[in-house]
């Protein structure tokens, strides 16, 4: 494979509603580029990017991935994302790697709430968009009320900077092929072909309006371009080449939101796309440097780690280029069975050769970077090295994860990764068989590599193994790769709350350790004072003991012992949280005080102050958004108000009416099944974590007279 530099790259993340055909898009570029000798397709599982076996099943994309097509001297990558709500978050990191985001429109339905999410996604990112209706072919292309209420509908959403730069040539009899509004030829297709398109005549029908077209794009072009301008007003036009240099200038500085047609599953526009990224999308080159942390040196401990002796840190940029030293961000790691740990990878600056050695800065280990690869789907093609600017992928790094940047020795650079958001769902699994039970937590922790979004852990009260993830969809995925890929079976239990514990009121409790038992003794005494934090707050602890009341060494043991108490729970087994411990007084023995001792009496204190600090229960409140047809509004608000839910915000958009609002996630278990019986199966709902909040007193009553009280098993 021929090596690209930076300037002939394009990195494309293709992102969109659920279902809007992101995924056969990019697998009829992929055709039309001669990058597979037929079009992949959803449904059989030949699509280049939709290669995992649960998303084959389920016929969605649930992770990114990766492919590139090589066209006419440019190598164009693209990053498939899901489109389905729960795994939105995917979308938002395949943003990080990208220069472009092709946002992808069903041509029937228009901009659908997921077209909304990445699109800020995108403005967030930084990201220049352009708008790509699909499913051009389909015969109710353009809704009920046409394609220039789709055109209207996007103006109302993202401004006017949304302009169409090609027409689509469509009839009664379908479509046919478009108009490319910057050079006015008309290219056309057929349906079902290779994605390469006929030069043509523009219909008369549509002369008319593509010159009307025409005029709209080169006015926004030249807007607040004075030079332009004034071409523009003594020639009545802009010559094609200036208007093609300035119209990728605008869309490089987000003044112009390019909208263009085709169809990924009949395959047409599927060049002329291809040729608009090479002319028109940026080069990661061309984009202004990126903002990095540069490096937080530790504090050294062998200075006592009083001294603060952190350099360097705060922001910087890095210039996306060949001459800067060697770095790259792990944006993605696959963990294939046979393959092993599979690390997708941005490379940042410099350029990676094979069987390089680089750092990772992250953890501090030195990793080699044999069989450098570039990703075409799950397929890895060997390459000799990788400029500025391009996707790679690299296997068997040993400690290496998504969210690391590596590069050469003492030019550290960090880069942050997208937010993710909290588990929204949490379920109870049990290992079939006690060899599942042993295979069970390294398998999950292979799964934990590539979706940070899992959770694993045991729940402190009844020893069960729990699994938090998106939803349920995400959930029973994961059991099912469990299964196929680590052969560790489980059983799925009802989901469960994560309820916490915490204090209302301001206290201060005694803890006395002392133990006589022949030989040496034990001695441990503390004082110590408890007050709330605010919610979210943590665990927070201060040292007022003065005088040497205890001695210096033993105050981290007695906060060792508020804290492993404190993960005990005191009501009902949950882990007590947002409070702040300040020891004050305490007592010693020469002898007898050691660690344990103190980290006794600290237990002993907590436990001691909980008595009387107003303990309550939290529970994790949702944000939850709710999208069904207006008939079903008044039922959903209805059944939101039983579950305890706080309605923020109702609005009406075309047809659909968006509910926002605040629920308990215990009353949100099985809200899937309901709101597809509330509403026909038409209404879809998103929820994500929230906050936590105190949970009233006669749920919680009924909750804590079902939980066992956690009992300390040592006594004073
Ligand atoms: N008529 C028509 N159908 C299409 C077109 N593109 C996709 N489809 C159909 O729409 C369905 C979804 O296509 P995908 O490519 O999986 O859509 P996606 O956007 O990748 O979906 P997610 O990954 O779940 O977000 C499939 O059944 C396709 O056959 C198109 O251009 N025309
Ligand atoms: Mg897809």
């Amino acid at each position: 494979m021929k090596t690209y530099q930076g300037s002939e790259i394009r990195n494309v993340a293709v992102v969109g509603h659920a279902h809007s055909g992101k995924t056969t898009l990019i697998a009829a570029l992929l055709h039309a580029a001669k990058t597979t000798p037929t079009q992949g397709r959803v449904e059989d599982g030949s699509a280049v990017t939709a290669y995992d076996e649960e998303e084959v099943a389920r016929r969605i994309t649930m992770q990114n991935a990766v492919a590139y097509a090589e066209w006419q001297g440019t190598k164009i990558n693209f990053v498939d994302t899901p489109g389905f709500h729960m795994f939105n978050h995917e979308a938002r990191a395949a943003l990080l790697p990208v220069e472009a985001a092709a946002v992808v429109v069903n041509a029937q339905n228009g901009v659908e709430a997921v077209t909304e999410r990445v699109w800020k996604f995108a403005e967030e990112a930084n990201v220049p968009r352009f708008v790509i209706v699909n499913q051009m072919d389909h015969p109710k292309a353009g809704g009920t009320s046409g394609l220039s209420a789709l055109i209207d509908d996007l103006h109302e959403r993202w401004g006017r900077l949304c302009v169409p730069v090609q027409l689509p040539i469509s009839g009664p009899d379908g479509f046919h092929g478009v108009v490319d509004l910057v050079t006015m030829e008309a290219f056309y297709y057929t349906p079902g072909g290779d994605g390469r398109g006929k030069i043509g005549e523009v219909p008369a029908s549509l002369t008319g309006a593509a010159k009307a077209a025409h005029e709209a794009l080169v006015e926004l072009v030249a807007e607040g371009k004075d030079e332009l301008m004034e071409e523009y007003f003594a020639e009545g036009t802009i010559p094609e080449q200036h208007l093609i240099t300035a119209l990728h200038e605008a869309i490089r500085e987000d003044r112009i939101f390019p909208v263009l047609f085709v169809s990924g599953q009949a395959n047409m526009g599927a060049d002329h796309l291809l040729d608009f990224i090479k002319v028109y999308a940026p080069a990661p080159t061309e984009r202004a440097p990126i903002a990095v942390k540069a490096p937080v040196l530790q504090a050294v401990a062998a200075n006592g780690g009083g001294g603060d002796s952190s350099a360097g840190s705060g922001a910087s940029v890095r210039k996306i280029s060949d001459s800067e030293p060697t770095a790259l961000l792990v944006f993605k790691t696959m963990s294939d069975p046979f393959a092993g740990r599979i690390s997708f990878f941005k490379v940042i600056s410099g350029v990676v050769r094979n069987d390089a050695t680089l750092e990772n800065y992250t953890r501090r280990g030195q990793e080699r970077f044999s069989h450098l690869s570039v990703m075409q789907g799950r397929k890895a093609v060997e390459v000799v090295e990788l400029h500025a600017g391009d996707l790679g992928a690299v296997a068997k790094l040993r400690e290496t994860f998504t969210g690391d940047t590596l590069g050469q020795k003492g030019a550290e650079i960090q880069v942050e990764l997208a937010a993710l958001p909290e588990a929204a769902m949490t379920y109870a699994i049990e290992p079939k068989s006690r060899a599942d039970e042993d295979k069970l937590a390294p398998a999950i922790h292979k799964l934990m590599e590539e979706d940070l979004l899992i959770r694993f852990f045991r729940d402190p009260q009844t020893n069960e193994f729990l699994i938090a993830g998106a939803g349920q969809p995400h959930i029973e995925a994961i059991v099912s790769r469990l299964k196929k890929r680590y052969h560790a079976e489980v059983t799925l239990k009802a989901p469960k709350v994560p309820y916490r514990e915490s204090i209302r009121g301001r206290t201060e409790g005694h803890g006395r350790h002392k133990k006589q038992s022949g030989g040496h003794g034990q001695f441990g005494d503390c004082k110590i004072r408890m007050e709330p934090t605010p919610r979210g707050g943590g665990f927070e602890f201060a040292n007022e003991v003065f005088g040497g009341a205890i001695p210096r060494q033993f105050i981290p043991a007695v906060e060792k012992g508020i804290v492993e108490s404190a993960a005990r729970g005191y009501l009902a087994g949950y882990p007590v949280v947002d409070f702040k411990v300040t020891v004050f007084d305490g007592s010693y023995h020469d002898v007898d005080s050691n660690e344990m001792s103190f980290k006794m009496a600290g237990r002993l204190a907590f436990r001691k102050c909980m008595e009387t600090a107003k303990p309550c229960l939290l529970e994790p409140i949702m944000k939850v958004e709710i999208e069904a047809p207006d008939e079903f509004a008044g039922t959903l608000m209805g059944d939101l108000n039983s579950r305890r839910g706080r309605v923020q915000g109702m609005e009406s958009k075309g047809r659909t009416t968006v509910i926002n609002a605040e629920v308990p996630m215990a009353e949100m278990l099985t809200y899937g099944t309901l709101l597809t019986s509330m509403t026909q199966g038409k209404g879809s709902y998103r929820m994500e974590m929230n906050h936590y909040d105190i949970v009233p007193q006669l749920v919680a009553d009924k909750i804590l007279a079902n939980a066992k009280r956690p009992v300390e098993e040592e006594e004073e």
